[in-house]
């Protein structure tokens, strides 16, 4: 799969439902609005953007969330149920999904509708968080902190429905960047399954570079390809401020980059999704100028 000369279908989802705070529906304007489409055509891509899905508002975001109880559920749903269908039509059609986001609850969708078109599916999950709680473990009632554990195939059964087979990953073929909070529950969760995670003290010990090369063996190696799921928060707050969840001492942006240039070299790229931007949160579109860098990057930007 050579990055160059792709088509890529831009897909929108402007959800916040998944997450506590307000404003991560403004999301995928904010990315379209930083310059994404023409940085992409620039790299020599075709791009057909297809818009947003149609997303509920709701009125009463202030659901409370308690443990067991999950914010949002029948909503969440049913957006998820249309963007796996939508990511799988793409992919099917031989086009390269990139989804915008919205709260990081979107993955269940998008990786549903991967893993519909791909045989082994690799997954490279960049984030301060783990996303791994269930109802059992959540602290806030927060489906955008439960989605990576329903991609693999743990959670209500609203959500590991979505799509085909229950699993739609393998933990052997999962990898998380960025972690520096994560939940007692999700500890347990993440050892228990073998899951490779990258702190940031991995990071800053090994470097960025090795830490990219390990985690492409694991999500790369026997898989048909891989997602790259990216929560803007893996970022440091200081230079990607405009996320719900921030949490000190997080991955610099020159670092991402890199990041983003490792895995295009490598050509195993078969969908991406970049989520948590939140606007109303930001500073001068910073964060949204950010994802556009990182998108650039990962799609074949070259600085010289
Ligand atoms: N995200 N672990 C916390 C929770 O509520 O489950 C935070 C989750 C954040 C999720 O940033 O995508
Ligand atoms: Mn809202
Ligand atoms: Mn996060
Ligand atoms: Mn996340």
């Amino acid at each position: 799969t050579k990055l160059t000369g792709r088509t890529l279908s831009i897909i929108g989802v402007p959800m916040d439902l998944g997450a506590s705070r307000c404003g991560a529906d403004m999301g995928p304007t904010a990315i379209r609005n930083a310059g994404l489409v023409s940085r992409l055509e620039q790299v020599g891509h075709s791009v057909k953007d297809e818009g947003d899905l149609v997303v509920k508002r709701c009125s009463s975001l202030s659901v409370p969330g308690t443990a067991s109880s999950l914010r949002h559920l029948d909503e969440i749903a049913a957006v998820n149920e249309r963007l796996c269908e939508a990511v799988a039509k793409a992919a099917g059609d031989g086009r390269l999904p990139l989804v915008l986001g919205g709260d990081h609850s979107i993955a269940i969708g998008t990786v549903a509708g991967m893993s519909s078109r791909v045989d082994k599916l690799g997954l490279i999950w960049f984030d301060a968080h783990g996303d791994v709680n269930t109802a059992e473990t959540t602290p806030s009632g927060n489906i955008h902190g439960m989605s990576l554990a329903v991609a693999l195939g743990c959670g209500h059964p609203r959500l590991t429905g979505i799509g085909g087979k229950t699993e739609k990953v393998q933990p052997e073929h999962t990898v998380l960047v960025g972690a520096r909070s994560l939940d007692p529950g999700e500890r347990e969760f993440l050892k228990k399954r073998g899951i490779l995670v990258f702190t940031m003290r991995d990071i800053e010990r090994l470097g960025i570079e090795e830490v990219m090369k390990r985690a492409m063996d694991r999500a790369a190696d026997g898989t048909d390809g891989l997602h790259l799921s990216l929560d803007l928060d893996g970022l440091d707050p200081c230079e990607a401020p405009g996320v719900g969840t921030p949490v000190p001492g997080g991955i610099r942006l020159r670092e991402s980059l890199l990041a983003m240039e490792l895995l295009a070299d490598a050509g195993v790229l078969r969908s991406a999704e970049f989520v948590e931007v939140n606007p109303l949160l930001d500073r001068q579109n910073r964060t949204a100028l950010a994802a556009v860098e990182l998108i650039g990057a990962l799609f074949g930007e070259k600085i010289l």
